[in-house]
């Protein structure tokens, strides 16, 4: 099945959307395979948003992520990495529904709470990098309940 990775950006975890966070991706059906709570590196950061490096925002993104401890996930399921993407919202959060967790929680682009990876090929680059020892190896009895296959 499909793989995301998602994480708790800094202001997430400072005002206490964790629990909410993972409860609207437990409840959805999806499987949490991996989880860490903790603080990253500059150069660590710069690695994950390499591909933001041209911004003109890129070296606050990096002093935001790096600004307190973050928790790193990966969720399995299917279509997870968009519908991650929906349950999230909008990268700018005035643009996010309300429903989604930026358009319930968030106001500024640069404050939006959660990362989501965008594409399964992201995915699957996110997840090694911030994985490297691999994930958790198990399915809910609850499997056949939430998917017909
Ligand atoms: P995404 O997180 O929805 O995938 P990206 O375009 O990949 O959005 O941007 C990565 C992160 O960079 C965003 O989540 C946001 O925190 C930050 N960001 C994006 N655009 C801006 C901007 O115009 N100003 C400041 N920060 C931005
Ligand atoms: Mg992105």
């Amino acid at each position: 099945m499909e793989q995301t990775f998602i994480m708790i950006k800094p202001d997430g975890v400072q005002r206490g959307l964790i629990g909410d966070i993972i409860s609207r991706f437990e409840k959805k059906g999806y499987y949490l395979k991996a989880m860490k709570f903790m603080n990253v590196e500059k150069s660590f950061a710069q690695q994950h948003y390499a591909d933001l490096s041209a911004q003109p925002f890129f070296a606050k993104l990096v002093d935001y992520i790096i600004s307190g401890p973050v928790v790193a996930m990966v969720w399995e399921g299917k279509d997870v990495v968009l519908t991650g993407r929906r349950i999230i919202g909008a990268t700018r959060p005035w643009e996010a529904a309300p429903g989604t967790i930026r358009g319930d929680h968030a106001v500024e682009v640069s404050r939006n709470v959660i990362h989501g990876s965008d594409s399964v090929e992201n995915g699957k680059k996110e997840i090694a990098l911030w994985f490297p020892g691999g994930l958790a190896e198990w399915k809910s009895n609850l499997h056949p309940w939430i998917y017909e296959n």
